[in-house]
């Protein structure tokens, strides 16, 4: 009885989730007493943790940045800062900031929308040197920037980028939280990304959509290591949805290596070519769980161009790349040198007349493995010259257990862009069990059933029991709704 226990697993943290909610309601009950309008006097050599607000009619003066007095610009607000604080900034329109000092480990900084707050910043701040609307950076020489999050805002029009972060060759900046920004229509005339990084490791980018961008979604470009690259959503930008790049000829290593690219929704993007999701100069990078569909150029793209080496040592797991008839081939390894490239457990389509599901350059390409995939009947093994049968591509030693179908066998509803797998989908069970997939595209816990699905989507009969808990605010009664998968009931849920 191992699989009831592993099952039982999403139910048990959902419950947790409900009495978090419940903590976090006890948390918030308004205090009996008037709050106090300055913390408690740190002791000495500590400092207490501040929260600064920002809003249009504010004043820039110290002191200042209170509720009741808050300060005008988010540049004065940056600037103002110490570590551990947090800038919360109001409903209204604002020009950006150059952030150049930092957190620390145990004390990052935040800039963030306030709650409820509809905060769009639609120009460069005062301080800003590219034309990007937000900015982290500090010049080299002067150390990096690190340990900040800026979350929750609209970042617009920006003349370059839309969010701009970066250190240099010799000092990368580190530690950068970027999440549930909207970040859109930037450096349209200039040929610009909507959130980009250069030189910066342990970037964060989460939770963002990112569209209608000049060139990329998001871009992590020159040597930085260990992106973390998730649950965004990435369209109609010119170029790709994600546009990973070490590029040597910036100096550095040229390499990003360590990085983690999940439940990304990527669609309509590369109108002016790339990938949905590009990878030069990348190793050791796994690529899960993302859904890739209408993208106009490539799909899954892993070469060398710029980067110092030929992208290696990557893990494309339980993808869902769905190409239309305008796509390139919907995974490319372009180079001999690119090795060591696995591929299990995705959908690889393509509508395209005679591109089909995988390109690599060379039938002996070292260590590429692909395996447990669905695909189309199109491969190729001589960099596209020639096209052949998935029964040719299986003599050569791949996708022994992978098969072929068509989207409307697999999927709920593929005109509606549903992806989830229907009723008796092939897909469903017909995966191989992988350590480094735990859940898929919404959070759910692999396996359901037998075995793994193939895809980025596991298909479970979901179901929704509502449980009614009593919120402490206000002393209201909020239902709350929890789901699992049916396999997972325990007796003790069920009356
Ligand atoms: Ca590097
Ligand atoms: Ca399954």
């Amino acid at each position: 009885m191992t699989g009831p226990k592993v099952l039982a697993l999403p139910l048990l943290s959902s419950l947790t989730a409900v009495f978090l909610v419940c903590l976090a309601c006890q948390s918030t009950l308004p205090p009996t007493a008037a709050a106090p309008t300055w913390p408690a006097a740190a002791p000495p050599g500590e400092t207490v943790a501040q929260t600064y607000y920002v809003a249009t009619d504010g004043e820039d003066v110290i002191p200042g940045g209170t509720s009741e007095q808050p300060w005008r610009t988010i540049q004065f607000a940056v600037e103002n800062v110490a570590p551990g604080d947090t800038i919360r900034v109001r409903s209204g329109t604002y020009d950006g900031c150059r952030i150049e000092n930092s957190g620390t480990a145990g004390a990052w900084i935040t800039l963030r929308a306030d709650d409820g707050s509809q905060v769009v910043v639609d120009a460069p701040g005062p301080q800003n040197t590219h034309g990007s609307n937000v900015e982290i950076e500090t010049w080299e020489g002067d150390g990096v920037v690190a340990y900040w999050i800026v979350e929750g805002l609209e970042v617009a029009g920006a003349p370059s980028w839309g969010v701009d972060v970066r250190g240099s060759d010799a000092a990368h900046s580190h530690h950068i939280v970027i999440r549930r920004n909207t970040v859109h229509d930037c450096g349209l005339a200039t040929g610009r990304t909507g959130i980009f990084t250069a030189f910066v490791d342990d970037a964060t980018i989460e939770q963002n959509e990112s569209h209608h961008n000049g060139e990329h979604g998001v871009y992590c470009s020159n040597s930085g290591d260990r992106p973390v690259i998730r649950d965004n959503v990435l369209h109609h930008n010119v170029g790709c949805g994600v546009h990973m790049n070490g590029d040597a000829s910036m100096d550095g290593d040229g390499v990003i290596s360590g990085g983690l690219v999940e439940r990304n929704v990527i669609y309509e993007n590369g109108s002016g070519g790339g990938s949905a999701i590009n990878m030069d100069g990348v190793t050791d990078t796994i690529v899960r769980n993302n859904l890739l569909y209408d993208n106009h150029a490539g799909g899954i793209a892993i070469f060398q161009h710029d980067g110092a080496v030929c992208s290696q040592r990557n893990r494309v797991l339980n993808n869902t790349i769905l190409m239309p008839a305008d796509g390139r081939w919907a995974v490319n390894v372009s180079q001999a040198g690119c090795v060591d490239n696995h591929l299990y457990n995705n959908v690889i389509y393509t509508a395209h007349s005679w591109r089909g599901s995988i390109v690599i350059p060379t039938p002996d390409l070292a260590g590429f493995e692909s395996d447990y995939n669905v695909l189309v009947d199109r491969l190729s093994a001589d960099g596209e010259s020639s096209v052949i049968s998935l029964a040719e591509w299986q003599a050569l030693g791949y996708d022994s257990h992978s098969f072929i179908a068509t989207p409307g066998e697999l999927f709920v509803d593929p005109a509606a862009d549903d992806y989830h797998l229907r009723a008796g989908s092939p897909a469903v069970d017909a995966g191989t069990t992988l350590g480094d997939v735990t859940d898929d595209l919404e959070g759910t816990l692999r396996p359901i059933g037998a075995a793994y699905d193939i895809g980025a989507l596991e298909q479970g009969v979901r179901v929704w029991l509502p449980l009614v808990a009593r919120s402490l605010e206000g002393g209201q009664t909020r239902l709350l709704e929890v789901g699992f998968s049916p396999l997972c009931w325990p007796s003790w849920v069920l009356p």
